[in-house]
Order: structure tokens, then sequence, then C-alpha cells
């Protein structure tokens, strides 16, 4: 059989001798792989093989991950065969294969099929349960992958999906009235100090000082971090 493999972002694929009609007892397949991080949407611009029961004859077959997406057949949706028509493919993962088989006989002339694909970002985000979820806090889904963040007050793990630690609480245990006062009246301004700290120079060991107006808080603060 003879294999093409087609790795591009985006292609298309049609019988052998398109637009002529296809030959007999032919069998040709396609590999198609994109990036991780995407499916592949494949459709049928134009479709016309011969009919029979079951698509015993001739066929075009659409697998991937070992399962058969599809199997199409003759020229008009009929109840024991499936065209394709307007329906679109999309693949569990990032790579399908497409099977064409014509076999011996061929009575009557048919032209074949046409067929198109194209890489879709696969939403990482979207579509999971909580207990599924990717990410502890929030996801954020990109073209070609995604990525994790964490509430405030946590920090992402270097395994990039766990978030972990809750600083203010940490912080808390040594002067809990303090903080407690500070996060109420000026919760903008401890979490700008705590946040932009944390994001450039992560958590190590740090002396944070935070400054409060006179009038919530009658000095300055100084916490020593003694890091995670
Ligand atoms: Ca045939
Ligand atoms: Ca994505």
């Amino acid at each position: 059989m003879r294999v093409g493999v087609l790795s591009g972002m985006h292609g298309s694929l049609c019988s052998p001798n398109f637009p002529e009609p296809y030959p007999r007892d032919t069998q040709l397949r396609w590999n198609v792989s994109v990036p991780d991080g995407f499916q592949i949407k494949l459709y049928f611009s134009h479709f016309d093989l011969e009919p029979s029961y079951l698509c015993e004859y001739d066929y075009v077959k659409v697998e991937a991950e070992g399962e058969v997406l599809a199997l199409f057949c003759g020229r008009e949706q009929t109840d024991t065969e499936a065209v394709p028509a307007q329906r679109a493919l999309t693949s569990p993962r990032n790579s399908l294969s497409l099977l064409f088989c014509s076999d011996f006989s061929d009575e009557e002339r048919f032209s074949g099929f046409v067929a198109h694909y194209s890489a879709v970002d696969v939403d990482e985000c979207s579509e999971r349960s909580d207990e599924d979820a990717l990410c502890d806090h929030f996801c954020h889904n990109y073209i070609g992958g995604y990525y994790c963040s964490c509430r405030y007050g946590y920090r992402l793990h270097s395994d990039n999906h766990t978030c972990r630690g809750e600083r203010r609480h940490r912080l808390g245990r040594r002067d809990p009235q303090l903080i407690a006062r500070v996060h109420h009246e000026y919760s903008s301004v401890l979490r700008g100090a705590l946040l932009s700290r944390d994001m450039i120079h992560g958590w190590g060991r740090n002396v944070w000082v935070l400054t409060c107006p006179d009038s919530a808080v009658d000095r300055d603060l100084a916490v020593t971090d003694s890091g995670a």
C-alpha cells in the first residue's frame, strides 16, 4: 500500500487521478499529523465513490488512536452508507489517518474525493470537570498550548500546575492584628507590594518592607520572609 505523510498545519488530499475517475484495485493511506496542542479538523469538498452495502466495495475510512472515526462511500446518504456531506471530523489528538480503497470492479466511473484538513487549537481549559482540571486555580488557553496561574497569595509550583502555600497566613502569624488591619484597610497597597516582588524574584530569603499611611498604621512594617 502506498502511504503519504502530511505534517503541515493545513493541507489537502484527493483520490488518485482526480478529477478523473479513480482506478480500481487501489489502496492509499495518508497519515496526517500536527504539533502537540492541536487537533485536526477534516472535511470533504467533493465526494463521489461507488455505493455499496455497508461500504464493502470502495470506501474512505478515517481513523485515529486506533478508532474508526468515519467510514464513507457512495454519493448520497442512505440507511446503511454514510457520505461526509458538510460534516467535519475532528481528531481526538494531533494525528489521524485516511484510507482510500477501491475494489476490483469499476462498472461505473466515479470521480472520487477531495478532502482538506487544518490544525485547530485544543482548548485545554474548557470542557473539564473540576476533578479533571489541569490547573489548581486558573487555566489560560492559547493557540498551541495553555498555562496555569494561582489566586492571590499562592504561588505556582515548579510542576506548572499546582498552587502552593498562602503567604498571607505565614505573614499573619508574625503579627496577626497588624496584618489583618493592613489587609482590611489597605489591601490594594499590600497586594501590590507582595505580588510584584513575588512575581519578579520569587519567594526567596527577602525582607519585605510594607509602608502604610500614618493615619492607618503609625509605623513602617518590616517582615522577614524565611522563604519556602
Ligand atoms: Ca469499485
Ligand atoms: Ca490551547
